[in-house]
């Protein structure tokens, strides 16, 4: 009834210009309409003597611990904020800086020449806060804090010849200010997160995926209940709607840290767990009431109805552990990979910020049953801490290259590497 109403009124207030209505207030989350399968998340291995284990450090090329048959290679480096990517169709490499000249954004064009990737042009710059892109019928459309514009190179300079925008005025602003990006042949999906650590957005835009027609002109309300959710991506061969999503800042923090027990984080250590959710239509995801697998946060026990709520909320179908920070992602299509490796994600953790030990900092393979279509397991693949837990990169986007490698992006020391499939070791 609820999420009826909800998406009746997201849908009156949609046929309108490229900046549609804001959302409609609605006193409570909606209700959530439950998958066909009711996955069930979990926490992955905490033990942080297992985060890498064994000495699987690379003797050659970056000295990232490597799952025993990959291999990883420095394809581009000085490459500033770089951050999210994408392929044209003819293996032109797009990639985001959110933060470059004149504090602006911009997205730069690299080619391949001698198994390295050399920056090529500035494809489009004077953005703000540019993140998201994405591949589309000859168009590059790129996400900004506040909408969504496309951009196509004519004559192969790397160069932009023409920019149109598609969507504009959309909720943005502080905090988690970036925007997920997805296109389809019919839509374009976007998102953008809490504007703080766990505030309250439910009559606002914000913490929600909508769905767009490809011209901009009507929208519709997808999924609510998301704090951080960076890249949306269909399972091959399906309609299905994923993503992560990334946890709060100092989950529990409200009992008795800091002062009386000189302990910074008290439960923040082990909760809550990165979120890989399936997004359905009409899904709420728990944010900023509910983490993980409904479980009611302690900042929101004042509300009567956080069990409700509680209740209401779909449940991820993978959880990453606390304050890994999963970024960008994609599923494996290509054929360079052991063949178990098609459907699964790979995705980047930028790794925690604020834990006593750091973690995350990897690319971590997420399994997929290929019967069920839901994940059962997941491994490390890349470790970029040092066996001395220095920080060697920091993961942000993972992106399939035309031969089947993928590349990920760390904009901590503006790098791209390539990750390979050689086996037999
Ligand atoms: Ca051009
Ligand atoms: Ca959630």
């Amino acid at each position: 009834m609820v999420i009826a109403s909800v998406l009746a009124m997201a849908a009156a207030s949609c046929s309108g210009p490229a900046a549609p209505d804001p959302a409609p207030v609605s006193a409570k989350p909606p209700k959530a309409v439950a998958p066909g399968a009711s996955p069930v998340g979990q926490l992955a291995n905490q033990s942080e003597d297992l985060d890498q284990p064994g000495d699987h450090y690379q003797k050659s090329g970056p000295p990232f611990w490597v799952r025993p048959g990959y291999k990883v290679t420095l394809v581009a480096q000085k490459v500033g904020n770089a951050r999210f990517m994408a392929f044209d169709d003819k293996g032109t490499l797009y990639i985001s800086r959110p933060v470059s000249k004149n504090n602006l954004s911009d997205v730069i064009t690299l080619r391949e020449r001698d198994g390295s990737y050399w920056p090529q042009a500035i494809f489009v710059e004077g953005l703000k806060m540019a993140q998201g892109l994405c591949f589309h019928d000859g168009w590059m459309y790129i996400s900004v804090s506040q909408g969504v514009l496309r951009a196509k190179d004519t004559n192969g300079d790397g160069k932009a010849d023409v920019v149109e925008t598609i969507l504009k005025d959309l909720a943005g602003g502080s905090g988690h200010w970036w925007r997920s990006l997805l296109v389809t042949d019919d839509a374009i999906y976007t998102s953008v997160g809490d504007p703080s650590n766990i505030s309250d957005q439910t009559s606002t835009d914000r913490e929600k995926i909508f769905k767009y027609s490809l011209d901009g002109k009507s929208r519709e309300l997808w999924s609510s209940g998301l704090r951080n959710t960076e890249k949306l991506q269909m399972r091959p061969g399906t309609d299905e709607l994923w993503g992560g999503d990334q946890g709060s800042d100092n989950f529990g923090k409200d009992y008795g840290s800091g002062e009386d027990s000189g302990h910074s984080q008290p439960i923040t250590d082990f909760y809550p767990p990165d979120e890989f959710n399936h997004y359905v239509k009409g899904g709420f995801y728990g944010h900023p009431f509910v983490i993980g697998n409904r479980i009611p946060r302690t900042e929101y026990w004042n509300r009567p109805d956080l069990l409700e709520i509680a209740d209401t909320t779909i449940p991820p179908a993978w959880c990453f552990g606390p304050h890994w920070a999963v970024d960008g992602w994609t599923f494996y299509t290509g054929k360079m990979f052991p063949a178990d490796c098609i459907g699964d994600a790979f995705c980047g953790l930028h790794g925690s910020w604020n834990r006593i030990v750091k973690s995350g900092y990897r690319i971590e393979r997420i399994c997929f049953d290929k019967v069920t279509g839901l994940p059962y397991g997941s491994q490390i693949i890349v470790g970029t801490l040092s066996p001395t837990k220095q920080v060697l990169a920091r993961p942000v986007d993972v992106v399939q290259a035309p031969d089947g490698s993928l590349l990920f992006s760390s904009d901590y020391n503006s790098s791209i590497y390539r990750l390979t499939y050689v086996g037999g070791k």
